[in-house]
C-alpha cells in the first residue's frame, strides 16, 4: 500500500477490478430478502449536474449498505430520453434529436460508472429504445379495449406563424417562443386517460403510504381533491331548461346574487350568436391562460348574458354571466355565485355591481358579518335562510340537501378536482400513439404483431409543425382492419407516460415476450424510491395509477410502487454578479471569484480573479445556468477524486435538506481521507496482525474497543433507520480520532486496530466504494469489500468494568467515583466516602441516610 492517497489511482485500481469480477448483479438469491433501490432516472441533457450526483450518491450508498446487510439487492439505472429538450437541441444544432440524445446517454454513463455506482448496468434502458416503447404502445392498445383511454377534443396553445402546437413553456407572455407571435388557443382531438376513474382508490391508498414524506401526501391528496357537495338544479327563466351547478356549500344557498358560466358554456355561446360584447368576450377569454393558479390570481372579468335562471329555493331571478375565472372542464362549467362567502365571487360583484348578502355568521345568534372588505369564508352558522336559519354547516348542508332531493331540483355528489390525463403531444421526439385512421373504420388500435410503431430517428425537426406530418412513409398506411388507405396518428405521448412504468420494467429487463414478467412480482415494490420534491404530485400520480392498471390487466404488478419514498434536497450554490452598463446583472462563475470570508464562512467580500474587480456576492440560491453558479461534477471529480464528492455530499446534509456546495467542505472530505488513508498505510507497514484476544486486553485496549462498538452501534442505526448519512461520517471521524491518538504497538493493541480499521473500511464502504476497496485490500482480504457483511456492534464489547456515579451531598453534585461493575451498596458508598472531593462536603457532619441509586449515584444527606 503506498502511503501517500492518490484517489486517481485508487479509484481507476477498483474499477477495473470491478469491471471484470464485481458484478453488481441484481439476484434472486434464495433465503435472502430483496431490496429494490431507485433514483429517479434522469433526461439525457448532456453531463451531470449536481443534483444528479446528489440523487444517485444516496441510492448507491442505501444499495451498498441493504448489500451488505445480505439483501438481494436490485439498483438499476435508464433514461428518460423522449421530450422538447433533445428537439430544442436538435433545433439549435440540427442534428436529429436521437443523435444528440445517444451521445448525451454515453456521456453520462461515463460519469456515473466514474462515480463508482454499483448499478447492474445490464439493465440499462432508454425511453427512446423500440424495445422499451413497444409495450407502453401495446398497454395503449389494452387500455383502450377495456375503455380506460378515449379522444375527445381539447385547447392547445398554436403558434400561427410556425404553425405548430406550442407546450405552455414555449409560450412566453401570450406569445410564441420562436416566432414571436400571438398566440391562439385551438380545440384539436386527443387521447386521454381515464384517471379519474381511479380517483378514489389513488386517494384511499395515500393513506397506506407511511414511508413517505407527509408533505408529499398531503399534496398528493390535494390534488385528487376529493369533495362532496350537491348538484343544483336552476331553472332558466321562461325555459324549461336547466342550468346545473356543483357546489361543496350548499348552507350558502340562499347567499346567491348571480350565477357564473365559463365562456364556453353552452348558454354563453348561444346569448355571444346574439350580442357583440358577449361574443367579444368569448373570444377573449377564449385566448386567455387557463391554470388553476393563474385562475386563482388573474383579474375577474365577465360579461352579463341577458339570461336569468330561478333560484329552487327562493323563487327569485337571479342573473346569469359568463366569468373568466370558472372552466368548462369542472365540473358542468356553471358555478352558483355567492359573494358574501366566496372571495372570487366576492371580487366579481364588487367589480360590477352585483347585491352582496350575507347568510353565514360566526354564531347562532352573532350579527351579519362585515362584508364591505370581502368575504366571509367559514364554515359557520346560517342566517337569513328561511327556515334553514340558525343551522351549523352539516344540519344546513343536509337540511338543504334534504329539501332539494325532495323537489328533484339536487342531489348528492362527490367531485373530484382530479382531470383526466391527456397524453397526447404534437410533438416529433417521443412514443408514437399506436392508432391508425380510417375513414371507414375510424380509430383503430395498431395491432399487436404489428408493433412497435417505430419511430424514424433521423429526422430534424425545423420547429415547424411535427416532421412526421411530411413523412408520407410513416403516415400513408393500410387501415388495418379493412386495408383501404388510412393515416397514422402523428402525436406522440407525454414523456410522463413513459417514466410511468420504467420502475417495473427494469425488474424484467429485456423481456421479449411481454411488458412486464413474474420478475416483477418478485422486485416490486420499489423498496426505496429517491428523487426531486419537484416530482412530488404528476410523476408520483401517474406512476402509482399505471401500477394498478398494470394490476387489472392481469399483469404481474402492485398496488402502491414505491414503499418507501425519499424527496432529496435541492443542491444550492453563492451567485456572483457585477452590475453592467446597462443597469443589468452579469452572473460570474464561482470558479472565477476570489471569496472573503468570515469566520463562520460567510462571504463578505468577492472579487474577479482575473482583474481583481469587486463584485456582489448574492447569497445562496439553486444552481442554475441563469445564475452561472452551476459546479461541474466533472471538473471536482477531476480535482478531488469520486469519492471525496460522495463524502462531501453524505456528509454535508441529511438527503432531504438542502446541501450547500462549499470549496472548503469538498477540501475537507479529501482531507479525511488523506488521514484515514495514512492510519491504515501506517498500520499495514508493521506487518501482520496476531487474533485479537478478547480476555488479555488491558483498559486503554478495552476502551478503544468500547469506542469501536459504541460507533458502530451508532453508524448502524443512521445507515439502517435513521438515514442520517451525515451523522454517521462524523461518529466515523470521531473513532477516526481516537483511532490516531492509539500508539500502542504491542501485539493486542494491533490487534484492536486492526479490527477498528477493517471495520471502518467496511462501514465506508457504501459512501467511499473505491477509498474502502483499496483499504480492504491492503488490510489482507481477497474478497471484495461489497461482499463483505456490514460489521455489527459487538454488545459484550460496549459493556464497562467500571461504572461511573456520580456523588451528592443534600442532592447537589460534590463529586464523581468509579466502581468495577456489580459492586455491592455498601462497596460503592465506601469509595463515595473515600474521595476527597466528597469529603469536604461531610467535614464535622452527621451522615442520616445514604441513598444509592444503582448505576447512577449516591447521595448523602446531612
Ligand atoms: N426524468 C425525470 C427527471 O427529473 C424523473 C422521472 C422519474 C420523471 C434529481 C438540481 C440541479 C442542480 C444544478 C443545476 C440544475 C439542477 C431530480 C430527479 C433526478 C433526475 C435532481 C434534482 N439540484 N437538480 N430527470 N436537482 N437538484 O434528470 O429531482 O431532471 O430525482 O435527479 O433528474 S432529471
Amino acid at each position: 500500500m503506498k502511503p501517500e492517497y492518490s484517489p486517481v489511482e485508487v479509484e481507476a485500481q477498483a474499477q477495473s477490478y470491478w469491471a471484470e469480477n464485481l458484478c453488481f448483479k441484481a439476484v434472486e438469491k434464495p433465503g435472502a430478502d430483496k431490496f429494490y433501490c431507485l433514483s429517479m432516472f434522469p433526461y439525457p441533457s448532456g453531463k451531470l449536474h449536481m443534483g444528479h450526483v446528489r440523487n444517485y450518491t444516496i441510492g448507491d450508498v442505501i444499495s451498498r449498505y441493504q448489500r451488505m446487510k445480505g439483501k438481494n439487492v436490485l439498483q438499476p439505472i435508464g433514461f428518460d430520453a423522449f421530450g422538447l429538450p433533445a428537439e430544442n437541441a436538435a433545433i439549435k444544432n440540427n442534428v436529429p434529436p436521437a443523435a444528440w440524445t445517444y451521445s448525451n446517454i454515453d456521456t453520462m454513463c461515463g460519469q456515473l460508472r466514474q462515480l463508482g455506482i454499483g448499478y447492474d448496468w445490464d439493465r440499462k434502458l432508454a425511453t427512446c429504445e423500440p424495445e422499451y416503447y413497444r409495450w407502453q404502445q401495446w398497454f395503449f392498445t389494452e387500455l383502450l379495449k377495456r375503455g380506460l383511454i378515449y379522444r375527445r377534443n381539447s385547447r392547445v396553445n398554436w403558434d400561427p406563424v410556425d404553425q405548430t402546437v406550442l407546450a405552455n413553456e414555449q409560450v412566453i407572455d401570450g406569445r410564441g417562443w420562436r416566432s414571436g407571435a400571438v398566440v391562439e388557443q385551438r380545440e384539436i382531438p386527443q387521447w386521454f386517460l381515464k384517471i379519474t376513474a381511479y380517483a378514489d382508490e389513488l386517494l384511499d391508498e395515500v393513506k397506506q403510504l407511511e414511508h413517505w414524506p407527509e408533505a408529499v401526501r398531503t399534496m398528493q391528496s390535494n390534488w385528487i381533491g376529493r369533495s362532496e357537495g350537491l348538484e343544483i338544479d336552476f331553472t332558466v327563466a321562461d325555459r324549461s331548461e336547466k342550468l346545473t351547478v356543483f357546489t361543496t356549500r350548499p348552507d350558502t344557498l340562499y347567499g346567491v346574487t348571480f350565477v357564473s358560466v365559463a365562456a364556453q358554456h353552452p348558454l354563453a355561446l348561444e346569448a355571444a350568436a346574439r350580442d357583440a360584447t358577449v361574443a367579444a368576450f368569448v373570444e377573449e377569454a377564449s385566448r386567455g391562460d387557463v391554470t388553476e393558479a393563474a385562475m386563482e390570481t388573474m383579474e375577474k372579468r365577465g360579461v352579463a348574458l341577458g339570461i336569468d335562471v330561478i333560484h329552487p329555493l327562493t323563487g327569485d331571478h337571479v342573473p346569469v354571466y359568463a366569468a373568466n375565472f370558472v372552466l368548462m372542464s369542472y365540473g358542468s362549467g356553471a358555478v352558483m355565485a355567492v359573494p358574501g362567502h366566496d372571495q372570487r365571487d366576492w371580487e366579481f360583484a364588487t367589480k360590477y355591481g352585483l347585491p352582496i348578502k350575507a347568510v353565514i355568521a360566526a354564531a347562532a345568534e352573532s350579527p351579519a358579518p362585515e362584508l364591505s372588505e370581502g368575504a366571509f369564508t367559514e364554515k359557520a352558522f346560517t342566517i337569513n335562510s328561511a327556515e334553514f336559519s340558525g343551522l351549523a354547516f352539516k344540519d344546513a348542508f343536509d337540511g338543504i340537501a334534504a329539501r332539494l332531493e325532495a323537489q328533484n331540483a339536487g342531489r348528492r355528489r362527490v367531485n373530484y378536482r382530479l382531470r383526466d390525463w391527456g397524453v397526447s403531444r404534437q410533438r416529433y421526439w417521443g412514443c408514437p400513439i399506436p392508432i391508425i385512421y380510417c375513414e371507414d373504420c375510424d380509430a383503430v388500435p395498431v395491432p399487436a404483431d404489428q408493433l412497435p410503431v417505430q419511430l424514424p430517428e433521423d429526422l430534424v425537426p425545423d420547429g415547424r409543425g411535427n416532421p412526421l406530418l411530411r413523412l408520407p412513409e410513416f403516415v400513408n398506411v393500410a387501415c388495418p382492419q379493412c386495408g383501404k388507405p388510412a393515416r397514422r396518428e402523428t402525436d406522440t405521448f407525454d414523456t410522463f407516460v413513459d417514466s410511468s412504468w420504467y420502475y417495473a420494467r427494469f425488474a424484467s429487463a429485456g423481456c421479449e415476450t411481454g411488458m412486464v414478467d413474474e420478475r416483477a412480482a418478485y422486485w416490486l415494490p420499489v423498496d426505496q424510491y429517491i428523487g426531486g420534491i419537484e416530482h412530488a404530485i404528476l410523476h408520483l400520480l401517474y406512476a402509482r395509477f399505471f401500477s394498478k392498471l398494470m394490476r387489472d390487466c392481469g399483469l404481474p404488478a402492485v398496488a402502491e410502487p414505491f414503499k418507501r419514498l425519499l424527496t432529496q434536497g435541492m443542491v444550492l450554490a453563492e451567485g456572483y454578479y457585477r452590475t453592467t452598463e446597462s443597469g443589468g446583472r452579469e452572473w460570474i462563475a464561482p470558479k472565477d471569484v476570489e471569496v472573503e470570508r468570515d469566520a463562520k464562512g460567510s462571504a463578505i467580500g468577492a472579487k474577479l480573479k482575473s482583474t481583481g474587480e469587486a463584485v456582489v456576492a448574492s447569497g445562496l440560491g439553486t444552481m442554475s445556468k441563469s445564475k452561472n453558479n452551476g459546479v461541474d461534477p466533472a471538473a471536482i471529480i477531476e480535482s478531488h477524486g469520486a469519492d471525496a464528492v460522495r463524502l462531501f455530499m453524505m456528509f454535508t446534509a441529511p438527503p432531504e435538506q438542502t446541501l450547500e456546495w462549499s470549496d472548503a467542505g469538498i477540501d475537507g472530505a479529501a482531507r479525511f481521507l488523506k488521514r484515514v488513508w495514512k492510519l491504515v498505510s501506517d498500520h499495514v507497514a508493521l506487518g501482520a496482525v496476531e487474533a485479537l484476544d478478547r480476555v488479555a486486553l488491558n483498559d486503554t485496549q478495552k476502551d478503544l474497543r468500547r469506542k469501536l462498538h459504541d460507533q458502530l452501534a451508532k453508524i448502524s442505526d443512521d445507515f439502517g433507520r435513521r438515514y442520517n448519512f451525515n451523522t454517521a461520517v462524523a461518529a466515523c471521524m470521531e473513532l477516526v480520532n481516537a483511532l490516531a491518538k492509539f500508539d500502542d504497538r504491542s501485539p493486542q493493541g494491533r490487534a484492536v486496530l486492526d479490527e477498528a480499521l477493517d471495520a471502518l473500511s467496511r462501514v465506508l464502504s457504501p459512501i467511499v466504494p473505491h477509498f474502502s476497496h483499496a483499504l480492504w485490500t491492503a488490510l489482507g482480504h481477497a474478497t471484495p469489500v461489497i461482499d463483505a457483511e456490514w460489521p455489527e456492534p459487538e454488545a459484550e464489547a460496549r459493556l464497562s468494568d467500571q461504572i461511573k456515579l456520580v456523588v451528592q451531598v443534600n442532592g447537589k453534585l460534590r463529586g464523581q467515583i468509579s466502581v468495577p461493575a456489580g459492586s455491592s451498596q455498601d462497596a460503592i458508598i465506601a469509595v463515595a466516602l473515600a474521595d476527597e472531593q466528597v469529603q469536604r462536603f461531610l467535614v464535622g457532619a452527621t451522615i442520616r441516610k445514604q441513598v444509592v441509586v444503582p448505576g447512577k449515584l449516591v447521595n448523602f444527606v446531612i
